[in-house]
């Protein structure tokens, strides 16, 4: 008897791929856990459009009833938003089917669905990282090991707001993960669009971006081509704000005693009241821009096969 497969993937992703069209992964923490209602659902609707306006396929991932859902439908969508499910890392996949549970993908989950998948670029808001203390604590996300065994793009802009940089940084060079400035020279941190560290490498075309992925791919390289897009600049946080907002959740967090995968959704709504709804506009308006950014890829991806 073969084992049955885990993931219902919607017809039109199956078109897509079977095609060799240009596809993009999302994941769905970020509609569970990363922003309120009802800017969570907002902004997984902007991400789908930008996406289809730029000539690609979104693949949104959730898990439901323990199935892997690949591509959302609007009432998916409105019941992840409405809360109450679980966060699944790529550690918890496994469990969650097992348990035929429902919940948000983070990005290190949803890149091993899709790299199972053959999906080649994927979009998020920021990655998460080595947080701020960690050295007592552990707290490095699981997305960056991911990031080292999937060779996708995925397109972000910097790390969360409650990360170390610099540390996350040398964690990604450490796994081997090639990162590149989108028209900068400077690693963004999320809201703000400077993070007073340099990326290692810059690009100022798409093209360049793909002519990048195609040469890892040639060489067999298996981690994945991260690319940071400052948040567009209208809505960007001066760094010292957001600095102190982050500073202030983080001392919250440790008097309340939140740990683990909670910390992460607890400090971003934290730093978002003290910039008063500030934070999820540039939340919002960076997911979107992400999108359209990975969209206008996977699509020069598709363009040619040449060498670059
Ligand atoms: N950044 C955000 N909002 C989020 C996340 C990141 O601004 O919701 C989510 C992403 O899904 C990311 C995850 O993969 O948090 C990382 O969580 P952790 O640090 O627990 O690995
Ligand atoms: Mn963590």
């Amino acid at each position: 008897m073969t084992p049955q497969s885990p993931f219902d993937v919607s017809d039109e992703i199956q078109v897509a791929l079977g095609l060799g069209a240009a596809v993009v992964a999302l994941e769905s923490a970020v509609v569970t856990h990363g922003l309120p209602y009802p800017a969570n659902l907002e902004a997984a609707r902007r991400m789908e459009r930008t996406i289809r306006e730029h000539g690609a396929v979104p693949a949104a991932v959730a898990l439901i009833g323990g199935r892997v859902r690949v591509g959302l439908a609007e009432e998916d969508l409105g019941y992840l938003a409405a809360r109450g499910v679980v966060k699944v890392g790529r550690r918890d996949l496994a469990v969650a089917i097992a348990r035929q549970a429902s919940g948000g993908t983070t990005v290190s989950a949803t890149l091993a669905v899709a790299h199972a998948l053959g999906v080649r670029v994927q979009a998020t808001g920021g990655i998460g990282g080595v947080h701020v203390g960690a050295a007592p604590t552990w707290d490095i996300s699981a997305d960056l090991d991911e990031l080292s065994r999937r060779p996708l793009v995925l397109v972000c802009s910097g790390a969360k707001a409650i990360c170390d940089v610099g540390a996350t940084l040398e964690a990604l060079e450490t796994r081997g993960v090639t990162v590149i400035g989108y028209r900068t020279v400077r690693f963004p941190y999320f809201y703000v669009a400077d993070s007073g560290h340099p990326v290692p490498w810059s690009a100022d075309s798409v093209a360049e971006i793909a002519a990048i992925s195609r040469a890892k791919e040639r060489l067999g390289d298996m981690s994945a081509l991260l690319v940071a897009n400052p948040p567009p600049e209208q809505w960007a946080l001066p760094a010292d704000e957001v600095a102190e907002a982050v500073a202030r959740a983080v001392t919250r967090a440790e008097t309340e005693g939140i740990r683990g995968g909670d910390l992460t959704p607890y400090l971003l709504s934290e730093v978002d009241r003290l910039t008063r709804g500030r934070a999820v506009q540039a939340n919002l308006a960076l997911l979107e821009a992400n999108a359209a950014l990975a969209a206008q890829i996977a699509v020069a991806l598709t363009e040619e096969r040449l060498p670059a």
